[in-house]
């Protein structure tokens, strides 16, 4: 076990026993979204994780300490604290542990804790990519570095075209990070199911994605497994109100010079101020869904594993 890591109780019992847990991302309870609905989701999450048959293990760092399994204080700790709690990435973890600060962690360092702690699938909303201008910028998130290195699947609903999706994908695939369509052959764009970009494979099953999964790790190939799941079509929002509020979002991002971990916080904040709120619900249920696969998927690989 790592020096620097707390696994709770639960979450060790469950991972000796050979039972499904999924991974959750704190960055997304104190940058992602406002406060109460980040401690209200957080909570719900961990809860519809639980009615589909896994453990949820909500990952942060509280005091110094990598945690893979919060306690309800902790989270609204992190919820309440919003913006003053650190958003760790990787190239964070060194300081911040030495310093004894509370972190919250991105999709890389949620992936790097749960890989110590034995944790296989990750479930969050979106993840970082390779962001629009970054040939003049070179703003690139870790995220994809991290998914090119670190044995952990992570379920998300694509990514958005905050992002340019194009060149996120042709990252992965230069890193060699296998993209997965989830009953889908399109990548989802996070508030839509369509970005107009293919994926590199469609999984139609909990099972199949497992096994995918599985094979990756008995070859020994690093690196992790990106599956991105549509939003339900209830919930996904029109394209043309949501591209315009992106782009507006972008344009205030430019003017105002924000830059480095600032910016994809502050791109999600405004995209949430200028569409009301309906942004913020379909987020939410997205999340839910991406957490229900998590469990099932996290279940298949524990048959497969035993
Ligand atoms: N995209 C979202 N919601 C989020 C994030 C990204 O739609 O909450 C968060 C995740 O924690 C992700 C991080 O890992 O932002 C990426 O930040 P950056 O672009 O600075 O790497
Ligand atoms: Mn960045």
């Amino acid at each position: 076990m790592n020096k620097y890591l707390d696994v709770s109780k639960e979450v060790a019992e469950a991972i000796a026993l050979n039972r499904p847990v999924v991974a959750l991302e704190s960055t997304i309870i104190s940058h992602g979204m406002p406060y109460p609905q980040n401690v209200e989701t957080a909570l719900r999450v961990e809860q519809v994780i639980r009615e589909s048959g896994a453990v949820p293990a909500t990952i942060a760092i509280i005091g110094g300490r990598l945690k893979a399994g919060l306690t309800k204080e902790e989270i609204e700790h992190l919820g309440k604290t919003g913006y003053d709690v650190p958003k760790v990435s990787r190239r964070d973890l060194p300081v911040i542990l030495a310093k004894g600060m509370d972190g919250a962690t991105t999709v890389t360092t949620t992936m790097i804790i749960a890989a110590l702690a034995g944790i296989k699938i990750f479930a969050t909303g979106g993840i970082g990519g390779v962001h629009r201008g970054a040939e003049t910028t070179m703003d690139i998130s870790a995220d994809l570095e991290e998914l090119a290195e670190t044995p952990v699947m992570v379920i998300c609903a694509g990514a958005k075209s905050i992002l340019d999706l194009g060149l996120t994908l042709e990252y992965l695939e230069t890193k060699g990070v296998p993209v997965i369509g989830y009953g889908t052959e399109e990548l989802p764009a996070f508030y839509t199911g369509k970005s107009g970009f293919g994926v590199d494979y469609r999984l139609d099953t909990p099972k199949e994605l497992a096994q995918a999964f599985h094979v990756k790790q008995e070859m020994g190939l690093k690196g992790g497994m990106l599956v991105t799941n549509p939003i339900p079509e209830e919930f996904s929002m029109d394209p043309a109100v949501i591209n315009k509020a992106i782009d507006e979002a972008i344009d205030e991002s430019i003017k105002q010079g924000i830059h480095g971990k600032e910016t994809t916080p502050f791109l999600l904040a405004k995209v949430k101020e200028l569409t009301g709120g309906d942004s913020l619900d379909s987020n939410i249920q997205l999340v839910f869904n991406n957490a229900r696969l998590a469990a099932k998927t996290a279940a298949e690989l524990c048959n497969l594993e035993a």
